[in-house]
């Protein structure tokens, strides 16, 4: 997508009677806490600061919508795996973001026309760790709910291009996947945003 007209934030849920009214496609975007979600969504939409972002893990406590173009919702998941997010959050994570999957699958919402409901999850990884459970968790979830998803490694300025390319191949070997299906990102760099925008204008 190389022409973003408009970006807007709709509305912060916790429960799916506070989400939009079903109608539209959206791309969700997950990833344990201060991975770089909401950094990346900004580098995507060409917006510094539409989405909060923050250098305090677990910023993003609740599933925000946005609408682009006035068409389509990027959907800003809370983060997981962060252990000084309060334990009441913490354990609301599971079920809040599982429902949300569940529920707002193409061909699961009322009405049942194509064209709307969540078409993709884009699983957001720091390029220098391996996958941990909550990676794990959340893409098994996305498995076993046919959602397809797209995989990306984030902060690849943090490592020099050799070292880009051993992790990638790790980070595969350890998903079973195909490394050069892995998206290589950087959201200070704008490394990555046309791939990833191409593999997220095919799914929505
Ligand atoms: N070097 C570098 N830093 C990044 C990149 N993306 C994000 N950051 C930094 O990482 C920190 C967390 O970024 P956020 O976008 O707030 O992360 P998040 O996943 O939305 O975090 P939570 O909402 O807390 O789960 C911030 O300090 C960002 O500036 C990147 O590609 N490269
Ligand atoms: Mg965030």
């Amino acid at each position: 997508m190389s022409n973003i007209t408009s970006a807007e934030f709709v509305v912060s849920a916790v429960k799916s009677s506070q989400y939009p009214p079903p109608g539209r496609r959206e791309i969700a975007f997950a990833g344990r806490s201060n991975v770089g979600k909401s950094s990346l969504i900004n580098k995507l939409l060409g917006r510094k600061s539409l989405v909060k972002t923050s250098s305090t893990p677990g910023r993003t406590q609740t599933i925000n919508f946005f609408l682009v173009n006035n068409s389509f919702y990027f959907v800003d998941l809370p983060g997981y795996g962060y252990a000084k997010v309060p334990i009441k959050i913490r354990k609301g994570w599971g079920p809040m973001v599982e429902k949300y999957l569940k529920g707002r699958r193409a061909g699961e919402l009322s009405g049942q026309e194509s064209g709307q409901g969540l078409c993709a999850v884009v699983v957001i990884l720091d390029i220098r760790r391996l996958p941990n459970q909550g990676d794990h968790d959340l893409l098994g979830w996305l498995t076993h709910y046919k959602i397809p998803a797209i995989v990306v490694l984030t902060k690849a300025d943090k490592l020099k291009k050799n070292k880009q390319n051993k992790q990638q191949n790790a980070i595969a070997r350890e998903l079973s996947a195909d490394p050069s299906a892995l998206i290589l990102f950087s959201a200070t760099m704008g490394l990555g945003k046309q791939h990833l925008w191409r593999a997220v204008e095919a799914l929505l």
